[in-house]
């Protein structure tokens, strides 16, 4: 274990310390403090109060001393889940959520998630411990050897490293600062082993260190860019506002609701922006999304970008006759970078700024006497949402032997109803689409997914993070392959005595589980998992709570007592192996459905 330099000058007599006339102790001085204290104080100093990790060489000391300082240390079974946690804790909490890992293999381990992040644009930091620095650069075969600034770099928004304790307060506080301010993202900042011993004047650390002041400055919109969205939305026959997860990341939630209300445009929102409004909200156009897109001509994007999930504001999905062809709309941007802006399609009115300053001008812009949208848009989404309502009210009703997606999300649909407190998870192919379109959120950053690139992986790290960073019931619901990319943080869940209620809809395999090895050899298909697997006893292999659910009913009984108790829980709610659809809701992204 590494010694700190603030122990105790020695007493004994043969050990009479040489104290020199600049009150130097052996050598060094007496007030001291060394890389670690400078790393923790640092943290501390701008208010991060909870590190997501896996401890091991060199960073074992520090997760312990980081926990003697009060700080919390969740420690997981594998860094890419603890990764996803940070990154979530980022998006959920504006401060950077923090994963520490340990060099070359633990640091690529946590890489996924710091990608993830940047793509997604929460904001976290991935702090790595490497290995010595020269022996590295010379390729000398050091243990866990790698470069690991180079490999970050196109990964993160920023990467950083650190070589002297001096540097400590700085290397954090840019590292909060690229993470927070602006488009948030993923930052690297690597740790060598040399640095965390290093001592330097006491005095001089103290100074060294920043507090991050104003880390993600408000940036106001140019009233000139707010006037001439608003004129392009009052003329609009057909308005259409799409909320992303960038609107919920904001905060804005009273001042979105807000314009939302004035104007009574219909709305859509993202799947991490469901619950901003409530999905219940008449407002809200989601269950005639695939009518209102096409048909309307002013579109507001708020916190959303035009990628491959509003199918780059063009072709078919937009009314376009081919895939490539822009449609006639216009489109206003509200957006806090001005690259965003003219990356898929033509933008007609950006406002660049922070979603609150944004909102907030328009809302001051539009006063009080906003023409409504002409009756006759509102009444064709209404008759279209009436039908799509009627097919799903439908749809879940019926109570099949075994059960569907339909028949346990409608469970599902009602615990939320009743818990809109709780923060829901989800993940898979079919088990997230059914999940995001049956199940209702009624407030904010309640939904927490698969984000940007439809990652597998993310579920029980966002679970740990959102129980641990807002001490709320958590409902992870699962496919049963997304489930097994993070599945043995089980037991971080009963270590930590979380409130998390995981609802594996299990199908038996990726997408369904009855396909069959055609050409006869002896594997079984490369989609298809045991059959009838028990996941909840891996639950009880840690002391939680583990179901196997077969009916609706048992489902309902096994989330209502995991609500009431709170303890971990895993409800292995079995389904129809039959039920699901290659890729879920986006089969047409597959080539060979391309080539069709
Ligand atoms: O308008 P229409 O008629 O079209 O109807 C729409 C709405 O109007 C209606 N709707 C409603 N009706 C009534 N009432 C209400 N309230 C209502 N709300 C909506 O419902 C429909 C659908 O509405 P929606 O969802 O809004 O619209 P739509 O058209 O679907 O929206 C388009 C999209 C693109 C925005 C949306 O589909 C979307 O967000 N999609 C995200 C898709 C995604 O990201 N999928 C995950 C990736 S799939 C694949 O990659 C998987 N892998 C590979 C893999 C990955 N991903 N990662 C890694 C690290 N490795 C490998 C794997 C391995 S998935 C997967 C595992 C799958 O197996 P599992 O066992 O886990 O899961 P199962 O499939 O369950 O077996
Ligand atoms: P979704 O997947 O829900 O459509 P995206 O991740 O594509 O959402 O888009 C989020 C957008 O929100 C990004 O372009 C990002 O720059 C923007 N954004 C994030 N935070 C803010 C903020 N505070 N103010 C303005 N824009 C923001
Ligand atoms: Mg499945």
């Amino acid at each position: 274990m590494v010694e700190t330099a603030t122990k105790p000058a020695a007493t004994t007599a043969e050990d009479t310390p040489k104290v020199t006339r600049s009150g130097e102790i052996n050598g060094q001085s007496q007030g001291e403090i060394d890389g670690f204290q400078l790393i923790i104080d640092a943290l501390k100093l701008n208010g991060i109060d909870t590190i997501f990790g896996l401890p091991g060489i060199p960073i074992t000391d520090l997760t312990r001393k980081l926990q003697r300082a009060g700080l919390r240390v969740i420690s997981f079974r594998h860094e890419q889940n603890a990764g996803y946690a940070a990154s979530i804790a980022g998006f959920m909490t504006q401060k950077p959520g923090v994963c520490l890992t340990v060099s070359a293999p633990g640091f690529l381990n946590g890489l996924t998630a710091l990608a993830n992040a940047t793509t997604n644009c929460f904001p976290m930091i991935l702090i790595s411990g490497s290995s010595e620095r020269e022996i590295v650069d010379l390729q000398q075969g050091d243990y866990e050897e790698m470069d690991q600034v180079a490999i970050a770099r196109p990964h993160a928004k920023a990467a950083f490293r650190v070589l002297h304790a001096e540097d400590i307060g700085v290397g954090m506080a840019r590292a909060i600062r690229a993470a927070l301010s602006g488009r948030p993202g993923g930052v690297y900042l690597d740790l060598p082993a040399k640095l965390f011993p290093q001592t330097i004047d006491a005095e001089l650390g103290r100074k060294s260190l920043i507090k991050v002041v104003d880390p993600a400055p408000r940036q106001i919109p140019a009233p000139d860019a707010v006037q001439r969205a608003l004129e392009l939305l009052k003329s609009a026959k057909r308005p259409l506002i799409i909320l992303g997860k960038g609107a919920a990341y904001a905060q804005a939630d009273a001042d979105i609701r807000a314009l939302v209300e004035k104007t009574g445009i219909p709305y859509v929102p993202m799947s991490m922006a469901k619950g901003l409004l409530p999905d219940t909200h008449e407002q809200s156009a989601a269950a005639a999304r695939s009518y209102v897109l096409p048909e309307a001509d002013v579109v507001l994007l708020i916190g959303a970008r035009l990628n491959w999930l509003l199918s780059h504001g063009k072709g078919k999905t937009w009314g376009g006759k081919s895939p490539k062809d822009w449609g006639d709309r216009k489109f206003v941007q509200i957006d806090i970078s001005p690259q965003e802006a003219d990356s898929n399609v033509p933008i007609d009115a950006p406002v660049v700024g922070d979603i609150g300053s944004c909102v907030s001008a328009m809302l001051g812009a539009i006063g009080s006497n906003w023409p409504k949208p002409p009756a006759e848009w509102l009444n064709a989404i209404a008759e279209r949402k009436i039908k799509n309502v009627a097919k799903m009210t439908e749809a879940l009703a019926n109570n099949p032997t075994p059960m569907n997606f339909h028949s346990a999300l409608n469970v599902v649909r009602d615990i939320v109803k009743a818990n809109p407190d709780a923060i829901l998870v989800n993940e898979g192919a079919n088990a997230l689409d059914f999940t995001r379109s049956i199940v209702d959120m009624y407030k904010p950053r309640k939904r927490l997914d698969v984000g940007t690139w439809g990652v597998m992986g993310i579920g029980m790290g966002f679970s740990v993070a959102a129980a641990v960073v807002s001490g709320e019931q958590v409902i992870a619901v699962e496919g049963d392959s997304a489930f097994g990319f993070s599945g043995m943080e089980v037991e971080t869940l009963c270590r930590y005595n979380l409130p998390v209620c995981i609802v594996i809809l299990n199908n038996n395999g990726v997408y369904r589980g009855d396909e069959v090895n055609t050409t006869g050899g002896r594997d079984p298909s490369p989609l298809v998992f045991v059959k009838g697997a028990r996941y909840e006893k891996l639950m009880e292999a840690f002391g939680g709570v583990g179901v196997l659910a077969t009916t609706p009913a048992e489902l309902r009984s096994a989330m209502q007592e995991a609500m009431r108790s709170r303890k971990p829980t895993l409800i292995n709610a079995v389904i129809d192996e039959k039920a699901g659809t290659e890729s879920g809701r986006i089969t047409s992204l597959n080539p060979t459905a391309k080539k069709k």
